[in-house]
């Protein structure tokens, strides 16, 4: 056993999971990091002496054993989730929002009914939800995301209610435009398409990310920064942001 608080970072394997156990270890917790891609998950846990468990949020049975194997738990960080496709409503792919309404909303859901009971006994327990600037707002072609986005959120702020009165503070972290895998994921592994999100801008990196969830992480007890929403410099909103020629 060790003396850090401990910190569940769900999608750790890659980008902004990854930026955010490096840095909640620099921050002195321990870090459990869970993910499918085991192997790089065990790599980025010997590199910050955290430890790495198989965890797919989308299967009851690999959430059950994750969170068993998890005796304590102060920090919580559902950071598991994704986009598929980005196509109008009328030509929408159901297996895709059935994913998307899968990991996003109902990975969420489950970490958080397996964590709370442990979140709480730490006394002084914390969830940290990273939705998207996708759960403020809906943009063209992107109704499967932002639904499960807004979703996401909704059960996130719900239980800021409903958490009244108890040792657990809760901070969503929305953020835009983020270069990381994300619309890689989102375009089935087109690079092209995935790199001309992010044309003739500087986008976020999932280090700027990662540092905000680490400063929630990091405030006094009584502190609860409810809802942070960061976008690059050049990103207005979801369909606006500004691009040099
Ligand atoms: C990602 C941001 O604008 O592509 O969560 O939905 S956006």
């Amino acid at each position: 056993m060790t003396a850090r608080p401990t910190a569940v970072v769900t999608g750790a394997s890659s980008g902004i999971g990854a930026a955010t156990a490096r840095a909640l270890a620099a921050a002195g917790f321990h870090v459990v990091l869970g993910a499918r891609r085991v192997d790089r998950l065990t790599a980025i846990a010997k590199e910050i002496d955290g430890t790495a468990l198989p965890l797919d949020v989308t299967d009851k049975a690999s959430v059950a054993a994750f969170v068993e194997a998890v005796p304590e738990c102060r920090l919580l960080v559902n950071n598991a989730g994704g986009a598929k496709g980005l196509e109008p409503v009328e030509e929408a792919d159901e297996a895709n929002w059935i994913w998307m309404y899968e990991v996003n909303v109902l990975g969420t859901l489950r970490l958080v009914q397996g964590l709370l009971p442990t979140l709480r006994a730490s006394g002084d327990g914390h969830i940290v939800t990273v939705t998207s600037i996708a759960a403020l707002q809906s943009y063209d072609k992107g109704a499967g995301y932002t639904g499960a986005k807004h979703a996401q959120a909704m059960l996130h702020r719900t239980l800021r209610g409903e958490l009244l009165g108890e040792p657990i503070r809760l901070t969503e972290v929305a953020p835009g435009m983020v270069e990381t895998e994300f619309s890689l994921v989102r375009f089935g592994g087109d690079q092209e398409k995935a790199d001309n999100v992010y044309r003739g801008l500087t986008p976020l990196t999932a280090e700027d990310v990662a540092d905000v969830i680490a400063f929630a992480a990091t405030r006094p007890s009584h502190v609860n920064l409810d809802q942070i929403v960061l976008k690059p410099r050049a990103q207005a909103d979801a369909m606006r942001a500004h691009r040099d020629a």
